[in-house]
């Protein structure tokens, strides 16, 4: 991407987020409901998404088919989620906490799993997955208290949560998933991980940003609206769940070991 383009990629979401809250909430999508927009266009991205991974996975080694089903599958629960986050949004205006939490509650720990099958050639245990997955239950189950069941006290709900995301964390750089990484001895397996690991590291890092704008939280009172929470977390998961296919299918369209 060129510089610029970040640039106005930068200026087109911060201006975004000025915009104020409760748009919706009539079932129509308003002029600068710019949320609303998100709800629809992660709804048909991830849709795209999915029916590419399930195309292109009749096109990878075998060895790589059940990653892409992965890819796809991961997309397309989102989809069918988004489906009904843009209702929700358009009906009542109010973040879809519920489906956002079940669809994460499907993707990420799928996202483990791409993990696993990812270094599984290199030696990977279903320990080592296991302990992904704990990781995640433990940083969405927290982060579902601290935004639906007890929000006043959602600063130390975010920090449990925060907790279980340094244990997957940890395991991509320094546990049993990156040793196995740099052992390996195919050097697509090692670009990917490298690059699934900026996601689950950066890409990841969009989702607590959303969540420091409830109130009380690190965010909170500088003038963003609290319902800019569901933009910055449809931005997150555009960005984390095609990209993360499109590394994996990346890797499995290279792979000619
Ligand atoms: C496809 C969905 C993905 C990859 C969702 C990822 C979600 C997170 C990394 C959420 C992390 C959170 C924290 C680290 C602390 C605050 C609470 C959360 C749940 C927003």
């Amino acid at each position: 991407m060129t510089k610029s383009l970040r640039v106005a990629l930068w200026a087109a979401v911060l201006s975004c987020m000025g915009a104020n809250t409760a748009l919706a909430a009539n079932g129509v999508l308003s002029p600068n409901d710019y949320i609303g927009f998100t709800f629809f266009t992660g709804y048909m991205a991830m849709f795209a998404a999915s029916v590419f991974f399930f195309f292109e996975r009749g096109r990878v080694a075998d060895k790589w088919k059940t990653s892409l089903l992965i890819s796809g599958l991961i997309t397309m629960i989102a989809a069918v989620h988004y489906f009904y986050m843009r209702g929700v949004w358009l009906d009542t205006g109010t973040s879809p906490t519920q489906f956002r939490y079940i669809d994460w509650t499907l993707t990420v720990p799928l996202m483990c799993v791409e993990y696993y099958l990812l270094l599984r050639p290199a030696g990977a245990s279903s320990n080592m997955m296991w302990r992904l997955i704990l990781g995640a239950v433990v940083m969405l189950v927290a982060g579902y208290y601290g935004e639906a069941v007890q929000p006043d006290k959602n600063v130390m709900w975010g920090i449990i949560s925060t907790i279980g995301w340094a244990g997957i964390i940890y395991e991509i750089y320094a546990g049993e998933a990156s040793k196995l990484a740099s052992g390996s001895d195919n050097p697509a397996v090692k670009a990917a991980f490298t690059q699934l690991r900026w996601f689950t590291l950066v890409g990841w890092a969009i989702y607590p940003i959303g969540y420091m704008l409830l109130p009380g939280n690190l965010l909170s009172g500088m003038g963003i609206a609290p319902s800019n929470m569901d933009l910055i977390y449809n931005i997150g998961d555009a960005v984390n769940k095609i990209g993360f296919g499109l590394v994996v299918y990346g890797m499995a369209i290279s792979d000619n070991k």
